[in-house]
Formats: C-alpha cells, structure tokens, sequence
C-alpha cells in the first residue's frame, strides 16, 4: 500500500502525515487503495468502494427478455455519485413523527385566498422551511457539518430542498431563512423550482445548505428514510398530511397529521436529540405561535 501514497517529504519522500492523510481519504472514501480500486469497477453501477466486497453483478439481460439501453442523465449520474457516497459514509439513523397540522392548514389555506391576487401560493413547505430555523437555533448540532473531528457550527440558516425534476433529483438552497417571511420563502420557492425544472439552476443555486427538507407531500407515501446532504448532518422527510382520528382525551376527533421523517448522523447527534428535534419541529407545525417565543 505504500507504494499508492504520495510523499511530499524531501526527493519524494513518505513521511508519517502523508500516510495520515492518504489513510483519512480512503476512509472518507475520497480515495482508493489498488485492491479496492480492483474490487470495483468505475461507474454509477460499480459500487463495492470495500475490499472484500462482491463485484456488481453481470447479468446478460437480453437472454431473458427484450430491453432498452438508456444512459443516466448528468443530474443522474452527480447526485447518484453524492448519494452513494452519503449513504456509505455517513452512519444514518431516521425517526419518524408526526405533527398535527389540522390548524396550520386551515390557516394556510385562509392566506392564499386573502391573498389570490398577489399571485404567491404560500406552501406548507414554506412554514416546514421556518419551523426548521427555530429548530436548528434550539438544537444547533444539526446546523453543523463535520471538519476531520471538529464541529463546524454555522451561524446562517440557509435551507435546501428537494426538487423533483425530469432530469432528476436537484436540491435549490433559499438562503437566509432566518430573515425571511412566509411569503418571501414561498415565492423564492416557486421561482427556484421553476429554474430546476428548466434545467437552469447554477452552482449558486445549490450549495452553502444547512439542513433540507425533501418533501413528497404532494404525491404520498407515508414514511421513508431521507439521504442525509452532505456535509450537512440531517435531513427532514415530509409524506402526505391525512386526516386520522386522533384521541383527545375524551373522544376520536378527525385531525391531519403530517408524517415526519427525519434522517441523521449519529456520528454528530444521537438519538435522543433527533426525537426532541422531531418533537419540537411537529410541536411548532400544531401551534405556529410558539416560533415567536
Ligand atoms: N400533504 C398533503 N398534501 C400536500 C403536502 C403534504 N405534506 N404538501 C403539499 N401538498 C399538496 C399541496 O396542498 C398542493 O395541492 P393543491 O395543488 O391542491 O394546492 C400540492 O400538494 C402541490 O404542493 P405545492 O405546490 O405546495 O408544492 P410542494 O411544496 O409540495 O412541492 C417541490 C414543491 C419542489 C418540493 C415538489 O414539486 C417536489 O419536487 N417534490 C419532490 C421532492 C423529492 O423528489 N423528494 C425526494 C428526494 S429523495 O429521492
């Protein structure tokens, strides 16, 4: 293995740093050894960045039936490199809540018709986006990204979220959440959705995330288990609200509940924290009033 590390001493030569650094990048998978490199093919299908690990399976489809070739996408083939990387690097965990919403709908629902003619549709994501803040200023560990084994706490609040898009999966950052309003989040919402969907988000666009929220509300599914974003440490999945008879104390009566999803690195956060991130979250979708205490 020695021979695949770069020295940077004198005449070439190893020293113990760059042992260091070359053993941190294979972990953090940004670098390879010749038996891993030998173990995995190159390619979005390769997969297999551990020794030891099965090649990707060869199979001769055509033998079994007629099929089409497509490549990936370039949205496909980024985000699928990012994603695999995510998912074998960061130690995920995923809490599911939920949160009644029965009285921030009603109001949601009462401000896009007092405001019909302003042309902003104000969203459920947008509150999401909101309620987010408030929780990240009270838990701050899931503002943070990893540096090596400093924590790198932010002091912005800038909020990405899942797009959906022909081409694939993009994920547009409104910036400075903390300083903006329902309406205002709404609208950069709608207009950088828009963008995705034409293809002309920048890499301005994209990046200097805190937190996102990937929502899928408005097509459903109950729970699923979000990708974290790296290098930001949680992620906040959001199903389709439908109304279920919840207890009150004395009686069945018909609420709308949101299901929560909320995937995390259990290298930064531990459990206990993420349920009270979840807990807090949902406690401010009931009752949009506690994000002004
Ligand atoms: N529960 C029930 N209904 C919901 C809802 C929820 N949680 N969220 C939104 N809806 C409804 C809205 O009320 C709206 O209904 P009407 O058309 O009747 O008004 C409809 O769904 C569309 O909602 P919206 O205009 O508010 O859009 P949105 O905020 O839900 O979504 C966007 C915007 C960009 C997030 C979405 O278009 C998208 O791309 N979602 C997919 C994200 C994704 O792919 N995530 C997975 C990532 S992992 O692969």
């Amino acid at each position: 293995m020695l021979e695949e590390v770069k020295g940077s001493g004198a005449k070439g030569r190893i020293t113990e740093s760059d042992v260091q650094s070359f053993v941190k990048a294979v972990m953090a998978g940004t670098a390879q050894t010749s038996a891993q490199k030998a173990a995995a093919p190159a390619g979005a299908a390769g997969g297999g960045a551990f020794p030891g690990l099965l090649p990707w399976p060869k199979v001769d489809f055509e033998k079994f039936g007629p099929v089409e070739r497509k490549d990936l996408s370039r949205i496909k083939k980024i985000s699928g490199a990012n994603l695999h990387r995510n998912w074998v690097t960061i130690p995920h965990v995923t809490n599911h809540d939920d949160a009644d919403i029965t009285e921030l709908e009603a109001f949601r629902v009462q401000l896009n018709k007092e405001n019909e003619k302003s042309g902003i549709k104000v969203t459920m994501l947008a509150f999401m986006i909101k309620a987010t803040v408030a929780a990240l200023k009270k838990f701050p560990e899931f503002n943070a990204s990893l540096d090596g084994d400093t924590l790198v706490l932010k002091n912005y609040f800038h909020i990405g979220f899942a797009a959906d898009t022909p081409n694939g999966l993009v994920v547009p950052v409104i910036r400075d959440c903390d300083k903006k309003g329902i309406f205002q989040i709404s609208q950069e919402m709608s207009e950088l959705a828009k963008k995705a969907r034409d293809g002309k988000l920048g890499p301005a666009d994209m990046t200097g995330g805190c937190f996102s929220i990937s929502s899928l509300g408005g097509i459903g599914g109950t729970y699923f288990t979000p990708i974290i974003n790296a290098p930001e440490v949680a992620i906040m999945g959001v199903c389709k609200s439908q109304t279920r008879p919840v207890w009150d104390g004395k009686q069945f009566a018909p609420r709308l509940i949101l299901p929560l999803s909320l995937s995390w690195d259990h290298r930064v956060i531990d459990g206990a924290a993420a349920a009270r991130f979840n807990v807090y979250f949902a406690s401010l979708l009931a009752d949009f009033r506690r994000i002004a205490l």
